[in-house]
């Protein structure tokens, strides 16, 4: 099963580049200001005005077809032939989260017919070339970033990965910190746990200390979740299947129940999304560890960082880059205890990361 999404998943995109490339040609072979991109695109988006088609939510794109949601009922969709061409022509053809038109067919069938524009966009760079980019889902309204405080401990740089490709995908960034169960018997991380948590809320990202096994935390967590299409992301291992079988009532498999069976660390195979019974979605994702990070320029990375932007223009030098230049406010006000040295620190080592993927290999 997961072997023949991920071929499905590959043919789509291989699919797609193709048609990327041929659109680029078309493009600079013919007059520009008569072929611009946004006219194109503004031409597409008038949607058919037929009366019998159905409007629904993707949520799943399985092996057998793509999963439409209406009103509770499901239909297994097909896409389009001549949409195929059309959408493969602007970006992705169906994701995850899409809103689409569809023509029902015979037993719960449909033909997706048109695909509604998208306000927010989850994708990461293709794993192995890092050339292509990836769509994990769409319309999605915010990312609860799910670390744990032990096993695994609390990483900031890489919550902060996290943060910039939740807002580069236009979607709000939570940080949901599990297993705070766990802090009692380990002291030595309840200071860590307390800066981490001061640090992200002097910055206006909404903070959730949870823990499924107590149940601490998960009221209001369940409160933020309600009438928001919200996806799960984080390493692995610190608790997203738990979280969301905790605040939705469905039994999705966890680790723990991995481990006795032994099936493997991937039990979340493909993208899903779930509805909720007071309103809205969940997604669970399997580790993905370079999600988002797709097209990240060195000098657009401060602007990721509220508290750098915040003294950026006191710098001496318009394009100060806050790491080594005279008169920085910047690294001033690290000094100052203004700026986080937890955040700065990230901040530094995405810059440092960002340079070595620049030298040629
Ligand atoms: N102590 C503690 N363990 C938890 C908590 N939530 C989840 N776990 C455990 O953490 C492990 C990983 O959970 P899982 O939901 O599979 O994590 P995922 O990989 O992020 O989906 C499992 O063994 C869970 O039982 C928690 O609040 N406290
Ligand atoms: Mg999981
Ligand atoms: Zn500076």
């Amino acid at each position: 099963m997961k072997e023949k999404h991920l071929e499905y998943e590959e043919a789509f995109h291989k699919k797609r580049s193709k048609e990327e490339k041929k659109e680029k040609k078309i493009l600079q072979s013919t007059d520009r200001s008569k072929y611009k991109k946004t006219d194109i695109e503004k031409k597409k988006k008038e949607p058919p005005k037929d009366k019998n088609l159905k409007r629904g939510r993707v949520l799943a794109i399985m092996a057998d077809g793509i999963l439409v949601d209406t009103d509770e009922i499901l239909y297994t969709c097909s896409l389009r032939g001549k949409l195929k061409k059309e959408k493969a022509r602007i970006k992705n053809l169906v994701a995850v989260g899409d809103f689409v038109l569809f023509l029902p067919g015979k037993d719960q069938t449909g033909s997706i017919e048109y695909v509604e524009e998208r306000t927010s966009i989850l994708s990461r760079a293709e794993q192995i070339t890092r050339k292509k980019e990836q769509l994990i889902a769409v319309n999605i309204d915010q990312v609860l970033i799910t670390s744990s405080v032990v096993i695994p401990p609390l990483k900031t740089p890489l919550i902060d990965r996290y943060i910039i490709a939740s807002l580069k995908g236009n979607m709000t960034p939570v940080l949901v910190i599990n297993k705070i169960d766990l802090l009692e018997t380990e002291r030595q991380e309840k200071a860590h746990f307390d800066e981490v948590v001061t640090t992200y809320r002097s910055i206006d990202i909404p903070v959730y200390p949870v823990s499924t096994k107590t149940g601490e935390g998960l009221e209001a967590l369940k409160e933020a979740m309600r009438g928001n299409s919200s996806v799960f992301s984080g390493q692995s291992g610190t608790g997203k299947t738990s979280l969301i079988n905790a605040t939705t009532g469905t039994s999705l498999l966890t680790g723990e129940v991995i481990a006795k069976t032994r099936k493997g660390a991937h039990t979340t195979t493909a993208t899903h999304l779930l509805p909720i019974d007071g309103e809205g979605f969940c997604i669970d994702t399997p580790g993905i560890k370079s999600f988002g990070m797709w097209q990240l320029k060195e000098e657009e990375v401060q602007n990721y960082f509220s508290e750098i932007v915040k003294w950026a223009s006191q710098c001496k030098y318009l394009n100060c880059s806050h790491i080594h230049e005279p008169d920085c406010s910047v690294r001033k006000a690290l000094e100052r205890g203004e700026i986080s040295p937890l955040r700065f620190d990230s901040y530094c080592a995405l810059i440092a990361n960002l340079k070595q993927q620049h030298l040629p290999r």
